[in-house]
């Protein structure tokens, strides 16, 4: 399982911004797709059953990221950063024409058989899902902003996820609406872009020794929010 990660002692030097951000990428083997729900949720070996209930426990990750987005927006007194990050919101709680990312994943419920009422009723959502994911807002609720943007770091990984769904769900789960699909599809370049903006943030904040080993603790901890809400799931949809 995944040890905390511990640097022997931390170097008495500062990485430079590329030696951090590879090191932060080299925490790639802790993501969520490598655990074992997720191999065969993408490898067409999950039931309907199984697949209502990750996209119902998931569905309470998806409404809380405006809610930790917003955490960060309210730690944060830097005008530029500001008018960037809002950004994350309306993507997520949709602005005008665009019914946003939140909206998306109620019609991914809907495309594999969870209505609008039962996703937003919680009443699938697993406690340790719960926890998972309040630790995750709490985090950005209580630590500065700047921690808050390198913990949204694991979407560094997150576009080969959505690519893998949506190569292999339309074959392996062909019952599944295709345009249920579409939270997927929208994700990539906007994961991409929030991606650019993380990094900048992170790399130019953390420059001691210690704060450089603190942002990949961080990451760590997010890396094992999201690896947690798939061991709840698993647990309560055993493959
Ligand atoms: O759909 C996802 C999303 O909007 C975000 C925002 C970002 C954050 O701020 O923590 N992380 C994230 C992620 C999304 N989807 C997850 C998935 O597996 O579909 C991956 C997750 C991430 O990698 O952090």
């Amino acid at each position: 399982m995944n040890a905390p990660i511990k640097l022997e002692n931390t170097p008495a030097i500062p990485w430079t911004a590329n030696e951090l951000e590879s090191r932060l990428r080299a925490l790639e083997s802790r993501y969520h797709i490598h655990h074992p729900f997720n191999r065969m949720l993408n490898g067409g070996r999950c039931s309907p059953a199984q697949i209502r209930g990750w996209v119902a426990n998931r569905f309470y990750y998806q409404i809380n990221i405006p809610l930790k987005d917003a955490a960060i927006l309210s730690n944060c007194p830097d005008r530029a950063t500001r008018r960037r990050w809002i950004q994350r919101l309306t993507d997520h709680d949709g602005q005008g024409g665009n019914e946003g990312g939140i909206e998306a994943w109620v019609r991914l419920g809907e495309a594999v058989g969870v209505d609008r009422d039962t996703m937003w009723s919680q009443r699938l959502v697993l406690p340790g899902v719960r926890f998972a994911v309040d630790a995750y807002v709490n985090f950005a609720r209580r630590t500065t902003w700047q921690e808050g943007v390198c913990s949204s770091l694991t979407e560094m990984f997150a576009p080969q996820i959505h690519l893998d769904r949506l190569a292999g769900w339309p074959s392996h789960y062909p019952w599944i609406e295709p345009q249920g699909l579409q939270y997927f599809r929208s994700r990539v370049p906007l994961a991409q872009r929030d991606v650019e903006h993380g990094l900048e943030v992170t790399l130019s904040h953390f420059r001691t020794p210690a704060e450089q080993q603190r942002a990949v603790e961080i990451l760590q901890f997010k890396l094992d929010i999201l690896w947690s809400i798939l061991d709840a799931v698993e647990k309560a949809w055993p493959i």
